[in-house]
């Protein structure tokens, strides 16, 4: 699977009750959605893997081509779907999707991608055009950064070590605690950024994207499904210019990112992307997801 990039060794997280085989690992593909095709990739995910995918059109940009996303489970059961999860700072709306599942039987599952309205999966949709899709595995190993100081400021920011591709992290919020994780990135990329609870599946974030004078750029609370829940957050940004910028999750209750108003307490994933502007969005490759088209 090309999904897979380099995992880094760094502090060892702790995944509280759950006995993940996988790798942590992420991956990000520019992929077009062409009018009456579902895109269908198969992933191998292992009991205790929390599994996190996101599409961010750029066709028009956050806004087409409209997805559908959803995960099938070796039986052929739908897992979780999406239809428009996250924000995004486009000058349209949101119709990206955002998916998490925490798996609980080992085999090869289906990841499948759509445009709307085709809940049945059939390809039965007019949506044409690029997104990026975006993805990680939370498993037994590190990810590519991690939280660890408790530093309420930009200054302290967690470097993501991200330049153009993916990362995925993790990260501890407590009471009064904002986490921030540094990006570079050029004028018209492309950020693409998920957060998911790792124990109750259920911790209520706010993602935050912030400049370098740490004005807050775009935020998001609840961003996507994940099993029923809608606690976490997802978010797709254009940079205006080049620049570091600071990705921020703190707990609902705290929408001026200062750490006060919040209290809640817990270990997420962070999982990242940036590509270049739209454009180029196509020239990444098909990724993971061409193995899998089918056309109808
Ligand atoms: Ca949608
Ligand atoms: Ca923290
Ligand atoms: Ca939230
Ligand atoms: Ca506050």
């Amino acid at each position: 699977m090309n999904l897979r990039t380099c995992v880094t060794a760094s502090a060892v997280v702790v995944l509280s009750g759950i006995a993940a085989a996988s790798p942590t690992f992420s991956g990000v593909a520019g992929v077009n959605l062409s009018a009456g095709n579902v895109l269908s990739a198969p992933i191998s995910l292992e009991e205790g893997d929390i599994f996190n995918a996101m599409t961010t059109p750029v066709g028009s940009l956050f806004g087409s081509p409209d997805t559908l996303m959803r995960l099938v489970d070796p039986a052929g059961a739908e897992v979780v779907f999406n239809d428009d999860g996250g924000s995004g700072n486009g000058p349209n709306s949101q119709f990206g999707s955002t998916i998490r599942a925490a798996i609980r039987v080992s085999g090869v599952y289906f990841l499948q991608i759509t445009g709307f309205n085709d809940r049945s999966f059939t390809g039965a949709h007019p949506e044409a055009g690029p997104m990026i899709f975006t993805g990680s595995v939370l498993g037994s190993t590190p990810g590519d950064f991690s939280d660890s100081a408790s530093d309420n400021t930009a200054a302290g920011a967690v470097p993501t070590g991200l330049g153009v591709g993916s990362a995925v992290g993790f990260g501890t919020l407590s009471a009064g605690d904002v986490d921030y994780f540094a990006v570079t990135m050029g004028a018209g990329d492309v950020l693409s950024a998920m957060t998911t609870g790792l124990q109750s599946h259920q911790l209520d974030t706010l993602l935050g994207v912030l400049d370098a004078n740490g004005l807050l750029l775009n935020n998001d609370d609840a961003g996507g499904d994940s099993r029923g829940s809608n606690f976490e957050s997802s978010l797709r940004f254009v940079a205006p210019a080049a620049g570091t910028y600071y990705i921020a999750v703190t707990g609902f209750g705290d929408s001026d990112f200062n750490g006060s108003g919040h209290t809640e307490d817990g270990a997420y994933g962070l999982t990242l992307s940036v590509v270049p502007a739209p454009g180029a969005a196509a020239l990444l490759g098909l990724g993971m997801l061409a193995a899998g088209r089918r056309r109808r």
